[in-house]
């Protein structure tokens, strides 16, 4: 059996656990309290990160490099476009939604609200708080002139660029930390997202020390 190790509001995790889910790959889903450094973690990645990717009796880390794995072994459904353009331009969104989203927008609203009492790691620091409220204005604006153009992200049909930035967002939203009155184009592509089936799994998720926010699991949010 396939297994991923992970953490429910993980969004790297998330990412892997949409891509698994469409393409309908089984996986048993394993908690890994990454934080605790433990030896068994380590030894599966040394770089101390989750997603890690159990398959095949192969482990496999860097959510990107997973989504790739599994984009070229199982092509179909297709989550990357054909042609070399199109394909360009979704690496480069699910660049922007990892490497930029994350570090000024998830770590600073998700990772001061809950992770450092999950992680016990202090209180929240408000400077924080601030900026990642600032700057996820600036993101969803972003994706409000992406989607006046475009169906989904990245282009004409669901893709990856979708899944990196629709993880991020899901977990924001357990919190209750999306405003989604700001854009129209934004919830309802988000609404789209969520409605997949591949979503479920992650509606369901739940972490013990704080219940998702009222509409978190609602279709018609
Ligand atoms: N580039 C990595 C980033 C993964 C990542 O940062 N995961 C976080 C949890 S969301 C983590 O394991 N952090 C532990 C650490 O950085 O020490 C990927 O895409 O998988």
């Amino acid at each position: 059996m396939n297994r991923l190790y992970h953490s429910p509001l993980s969004p790297f995790s998330r990412k892997v656990r949409l891509s698994l889910a469409e393409k309908k790959i089984e996986v048993e889903l394993f908690e890994e309290r990454y934080w605790e450094r433990g030896q068994e973690f380590l030894r599966r990645n040394p770089a101390g990160k989750i997603p890690i990717l159990k398959m095949d009796g192969r482990l496999m880390a860097d959510s990107t490099a997973i989504c790739e794995y599994l984009e070229e072994k199982y092509p179909n459904p297709a989550l990357m476009p054909a042609d070399p353009e199109g394909r360009f331009e979704v690496r480069r969104l699910v660049a922007w939604f990892d490497d930029k989203f994350h570090p000024e927008v998830t770590v600073k609203l998700l990772g001061e609200r809950v992770n450092k009492r999950l992680m016990n790691q202090g209180y929240p620091d408000s400077i924080n708080i601030k900026e990642g409220a600032k700057a996820i204005k600036f993101h969803i604006d972003y994706m409000t002139w992406l989607l006046d153009h475009r169906r989904w992200l990245a282009g004409d049909s669901m893709t990856l660029a979708d899944f990196a930035a629709a993880a991020q967002l899901s977990c924001l939203d357990y919190i209750s930390d999306v405003d989604w009155n700001r854009s129209e184009v934004v919830k309802d592509w988000y609404a789209k997202i969520k409605s997949r089936p591949a979503f479920r799994s992650l509606l369901a998720d739940q972490i013990s020390i704080r219940a998702p926010a009222d509409h978190y699991a609602d279709l018609d949010f």
